[in-house]
Order: C-alpha cells, then sequence, then structure tokens
C-alpha cells in the first residue's frame, strides 16, 4: 500500500524513515538536516561508527540503517540520490536508492516505512520524473504487506507524486 502526505517526514509514524544524505553521512541541509535536529546526537554517532572509506559511508545508490535516536521510528535508512546533472544515468542511480532501502526494510521486517523525495532538492532531479521512477520502484518491489508512505514538503509535490500514481495504477 502506498500513501501519500504533504508534511515533514520526522512526524511519520513509521518503523523506518529513510533520509536523502549524502556520501559522508555526516548530516546536511534540507531532510537529512530535519532528521539529524529531530534525531538528536544519537543519530550522528550511529552515522559516524558506520565504516566508511575516503570519507564515503554510502556510495549513491546504497542505504544503511542506524537506530532513529529521538525519533518515533525505530530505524533511520539512509540512502544517496545522485546528483541529476553529474551522472551518467541518474534515473538508474534513483532507482537503486530506492530499491536498497526497501532491501533493508524487508531484511529488518519492518512494516512500514516513511521516504522523502530523493534528489528532489539541491540533487535537483525533475520532480515529475522523480516521482515516476519512485513510485513505480516502490509498486515493483512486491514486499508484502509494507505499508510505504511518502512525505512530500511541497503540496506542488504532492500533486505530482498523486498524478502519477494515479497514472501508474
Ligand atoms: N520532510 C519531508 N521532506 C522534506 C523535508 C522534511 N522535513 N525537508 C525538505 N524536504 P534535499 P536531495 C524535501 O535537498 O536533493 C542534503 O544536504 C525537499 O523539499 O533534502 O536528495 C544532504 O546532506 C525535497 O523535495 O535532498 C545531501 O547533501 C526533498 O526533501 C543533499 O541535501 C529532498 O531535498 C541531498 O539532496
Amino acid at each position: 500500500m502506498i500513501e501519500l502526505i504533504c508534511g515533514d517526514i520526522t512526524q511519520a509514524k513509521v518503523d523506518a524513515i529513510v533520509n536523502a544524505a549524502n556520501c559522508s553521512l555526516l548530516g546536511g541541509g534540507g531532510v537529512d538536516g530535519a532528521i539529524h535536529r529531530a534525531a538528536g546526537p544519537e543519530l550522528l554517532a550511529a552515522c559516524q561508527a558506520l565504516p566508511e572509506v575516503d570519507g564515503v559511508r554510502c556510495p549513491t545508490g546504497e542505504a544503511r540503517l542506524t537506530p532513529a535516536g529521538n525519533l518515533s521510528a525505530q530505524y533511520v535508512i539512509h540512502t544517496v540520490g545522485p546528483i541529476y546533472d553529474q551522472v551518467r544515468h541518474p534515473e538508474r542511480l534513483l532507482a537503486k536508492a530506492y530499491e536498497s532501502s526497501l532491501e533493508l526494510a524487508e531484511q529488518t521486517h519492518c512494516n512500514s516505512i516513511a521516504f522523502p523525495a530523493i534528489s528532489c532538492g539541491v540533487y535537483g532531479f525533475p520532480h515529475d520524473e522523480a516521482a515516476f521512477i519512485a513510485l513505480n520502484t516502490c509498486l515493483n518491489a512486491e514486499i508484502p504487506n509494507l505499508h510505504i508512505q511518502f512525505y512530500l514538503f511541497k503540496p506542488l509535490d504532492l500533486t505530482i507524486w498523486q498524478h502519477t500514481l494515479n497514472s501508474l495504477l
């Protein structure tokens, strides 16, 4: 089941909240900053404890799991979407970011997960294209009984996601 919500993802009542992070997993602006502020310093400490190679804790398209600090969720799944105009196949990497996050949710037996619009902020992904990839990937994931929420921050994004979901169903 996919549910579309206009609002702040830090308020989501789900097992896992997905963070649109950067490869360092050390925080940033946008939704990443909001999640770290709401979760508190325990989240940053959990990220710092993850293995890193040359400062990279999570390559683009992959995902990593941590506890969620002060958030009501049990886990934060940190994933890294592509910077739209800096990679050859941004659509493949965006789909992979969603797939990697869903795999971690399944492995950890989550019943519910909340996604933001990965790469749709400073990473510059066109929102209609991103909505199609996000929703199509989730619809094809076939994880039984996983309740998937999308938190769209801006009303216009909610409209785009709703329109895209209707066209895919
Ligand atoms: N709840 C839900 N969505 C939000 C929230 C929120 N509280 N705040 C912003 N958004 P962005 P990216 C939306 O830039 O493009 C960070 O600095 C926002 O309107 O957060 O993947 C990281 O550290 C947009 O639609 O993520 C990386 O360096 C969407 O979240 C970089 O930004 C994603 O925007 C990642 O860039």
